[in-house]
């Protein structure tokens, strides 16, 4: 396709999400220092070429000022970002209260403790109202930027209510909406007070996507089972409207770890990393500092393991990588302790002068380190209680071409369903068959390892970020065209 100017055609792909992939921070009134965040997401779209993408999202600050906020859109239009304004007030209700207090724990299958229950049923109507007024403010940003032939894909539990918003816009906007959450079953769902609301605003989207099959077929159940309407192998039908619901499980852009391990300063960290623990075997987990990965549940696991096989007490070492999310949130700060206080107590238990069984970092690792790490691990361990993807196990096996380590992985994160075959599947809760699998691991012959290895090295290679991207894009435009033959005939 050319335009009339003879430039190759690029179709604009206008992508919401609560977060754009910049972090700014004000140097003075009129300046901002803009820092690009490489998440999953992110990652996933820079490879894909086939789109003209731009960003619409909350920069993370609070900028009340008219000199600020014409500054800082300047500076994020150079990064082809748009910011959403949101006051603290906004924030506080729509994004603390009704995002991460509400929909997060429901969606990931944990209960709330008795008090905050109470407290969240009393302030529940009043965050609701601020999660629809934040998504009104998102829809308003992306009407004013919308050109005819965009397509618009909206991110995560955040934006449940912007396909409706959109489409009272301009019905014929192009609109999907991808989950990065679990969606959890039915009867969960339909606890949620807003829960036929929320639903009917998915609705209007042209299309809905999950991780998982499972988490599609429990959208449709909840759309069946709460609205009373018809599920077909396509999605859901509402008085002759389709919804498109299907699975697009995410990956990762493969080839940059790859190809990171042949970095000179990887190869560094690579060599420091077998001096320092030569002689024991690394066992490895990567996770945010959050309830849903199960971090207490997989200490408990390797203090069984340890308790278990005195043997294997000064031959290997486990390495907790724990980037702290939330941290103004009670809950996460008791967790943080939480987490110290167990490791505290097994490394007291069964470290020696010399060397502790388990080294826990709360903090984030730059790209090549962790890639270092991933590479001379022998174990990881994904004990997620719940979690729609996880990317870390995909990142470990994109490192493992030499060493073929083991993936030890939860059944309850998304992947246990694409890399189930290669990885060990336990159940976190379960800390007496993850201490077992453990030893399983540690003790696995190299000709099992390659086998396991190789299953899930060949997907995580093949199912990329990029063609999910593509995949999604494509699916969300098809979907159009099909609406359009349905309204011709
Ligand atoms: P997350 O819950 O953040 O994502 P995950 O999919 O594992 O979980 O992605 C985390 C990303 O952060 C990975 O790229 C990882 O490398 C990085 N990371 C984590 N800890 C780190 C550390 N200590 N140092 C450096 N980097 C670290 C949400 C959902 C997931 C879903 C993704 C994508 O909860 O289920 O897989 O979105 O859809």
């Amino acid at each position: 396709c050319e335009r009339q100017d003879g430039r190759p055609f690029k179709q604009r792909l206008l992508v919401v999400a609560n977060r754009l992939p910049v972090s700014a921070v004000r140097r003075s009134e009129d300046s901002w220092a803009l820092e690009l965040s490489v998440g999953g997401l992110v990652t996933a779209l820079l490879g894909v070429n086939e789109f003209e993408a731009r960003w619409i999202g909350w920069a993370g600050v609070n900028v009340p000022d008219e000199i600020g906020q014409r500054t800082l859109t300047k500076a994020l239009a150079e990064k082809r970002c748009i910011p959403v304004f949101l006051d603290e007030e906004i924030v506080h209700q729509y994004y603390n209260g009704y995002c991460n207090n509400i929909l997060w724990p429901l969606f990931h299958y944990l209960a709330l403790p008795q008090e905050d229950r109470l407290a969240t049923t009393r302030s529940f109507q009043s965050q609701f109202d601020a999660y629809k007024k934040a998504n009104q403010m998102f829809a308003d940003v992306v009407n004013e930027h919308y050109e005819e032939g965009d397509v618009v894909w909206c991110h995560d539990y955040h934006l449940m209510f912007l396909p409706k918003c959109l489409k009272e816009y301009n019905n014929k906007m192009k609109v999907g909406w991808f989950l990065h959450t679990p969606f959890p079953s039915s009867e969960i769902h339909r606890t949620l007070p807003s829960r036929s609301e929320l639903l009917r605003s998915v609705l209007a989207a042209d299309l809905v996507g999950f991780h998982t099959y499972d988490y599609a077929r429990h959208f449709v159940s909840a759309c069946t089972r709460i609205l009373g309407l018809e599920g077909t192998p396509e999605g859901v039908e509402d008085q002759g409207k389709l919804t498109r619901v299907a699975a697009f499980p995410i990956g990762i852009d493969s080839d940059r770890f790859i190809r990171a391990l042949e970095l000179p300063q990887v190869q560094d960290h690579i060599k420091e990393l077998k001096e320092r623990f030569a002689g024991r075997k690394v066992m490895l987990g990567v996770d945010r500092l959050d309830m849903i990965k199960g971090i207490p549940q997989k200490i408990l696991a390797f203090e069984k393991f340890l308790e278990e096989n005195p043997d294997w007490r000064d031959k290997v070492v486990l390495l907790q990588i724990a980037v702290p999310t939330r941290t103004d949130v009670p809950e996460y700060q008791k967790l943080t302790c939480q987490v110290h206080e167990i490791v505290g107590r097994i490394n007291g238990r069964f470290g020696t002068l010399t060397a502790v069984p388990i080294h826990h970092l709360d903090r984030s690792l730059d790209f090549h380190a962790l890639c270092a790490l991933y590479a001379v691990t022998d174990v990881a361990l994904v004990t997620s209680l719940r979690d729609g993807m996880n990317l870390v196990s995909y990142e470990f096996v994109a490192c493992q071409a030499s060493k073929k380590g083991v993936l030890i992985l939860s059944e309850f994160a998304g992947a246990a369903q694409s890399l189930g075959a290669g990885a060990i599947l336990v159940n976190p809760w379960n800390v007496t068959e993850v201490a077992a699998s453990i030893g399983y691991a540690l003790n696995m012959p190299a000709d099992e390892r390659e086998k396991r290895h190789n299953h899930n090295f060949m997907h995580v290679t093949t199912h990329t970020s990029q063609e999910w991207a593509e995949t999604f894009v494509s699916e969300l435009n098809d979907t159009i065209v099909e609406a359009q033959l349905r309204t011709r005939q």
